[in-house]
């Protein structure tokens, strides 16, 4: 198609065109374009990825382990990266597509940090966590299967330390209707204002449809609050899209 290498992104066309209905999927094609996607279509990413820098370096303990749950190519991993100030911490990707991995792994040698980060091919539901001081779910547990999503909070909050943290970001709903009407159609300006046609919106929505289920405030709230987090903050909203930390309080300890 191209001979752009693995590390090169593209520009998002990938719905420009009428296309016949399917499902979305992390493939090569998506993994091409996914830093220019993913700007373009979540209100907010620009922000919270140097944010997570901050909140790693905040509550990052020493001989740890940090995870970074559907790393993609790697953006929140090596905001992670950055936030790390000690060698003996260990870091470590996870993302169950391989196409995306496989550019992840050249934006990772890139990058100048020193910190090994350790990347992994795998469905997170069956990954394992120990010793976890800063986790990350950054736009990843929208996709995991609504009966999955409280094991796996739950077997993170279990693995997390004393003051460790897991940083949650999600594209939520509303209940009230209202709301979501006018949260959904600023969504759509957003993606109007980043140069996407209503075909591309319309299509990639109905692509997205059946594969990203979003929740609400509360639902993730008490969700994260079952599976053993003390306290949960909302630290950034942009229209549908949040960003939650939840703390396991250093009292337990
Ligand atoms: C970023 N965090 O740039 N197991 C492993 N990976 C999964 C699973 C699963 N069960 N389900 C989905 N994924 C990144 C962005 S994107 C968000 C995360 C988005 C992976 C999937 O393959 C994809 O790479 C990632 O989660 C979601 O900060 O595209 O909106």
């Amino acid at each position: 198609m191209t001979d752009r290498k693995p590390g090169d992104s593209g520009t998002d066309r990938l719905f420009a065109h009428e296309q016949p209905h399917s499902d979305f999927r992390f493939d090569a094609s998506v993994a091409r374009v996914f830093p220019d996607m993913i700007r373009r279509s979540v209100p907010g990413y620009t922000t919270i990825i140097p944010m997570i820098e901050v909140i790693t370096e905040q509550y990052v303990q020493p001989g740890s382990h940090c995870y970074d749950l559907g790393c993609s190519l790697g953006a929140s991993t090596l905001a992670m990266r950055h936030g790390i100030h000690y060698n003996d911490v260990t870091l470590t990707g996870i993302d169950n597509s391989a196409d995306m991995l496989e550019r992840c792994e050249h934006y990772v040698a890139l990058d100048d940090h020193s910190l090994p980060v350790t990347l992994r091919c795998e469905d997170i539901i069956e990954s394992r966590f120990e010793n976890a001081s800063v986790t990350t779910l950054n736009f990843t547990l929208q996709f995991v299967a609504p009966e999955q999503r409280q094991g796996l909070l739950t077997r993170i909050a279990e693995a997390t330390r004393p003051g460790g943290v897991l940083i949650l970001s999600e594209k939520i709903r509303f209940e009230s209707e209202q709301e979501q009407d006018t949260q959904t159609r600023l969504h759509h300006e957003f993606k109007r204002a980043n140069g996407y046609s209503d075909l591309e919106i319309s299509q990639k929505r109905a692509a997205i449809e059946r594969v990203l289920l979003p929740e609400t405030l509360q639902q993730h709230r008490e969700r994260l609050l079952n599976a053993g987090f003390d306290q949960v903050i909302l630290w950034y909203q942009c229209f549908n899209f949040v960003s939650l930390l939840a703390i396991k309080s250093t009292r337990n300890s």
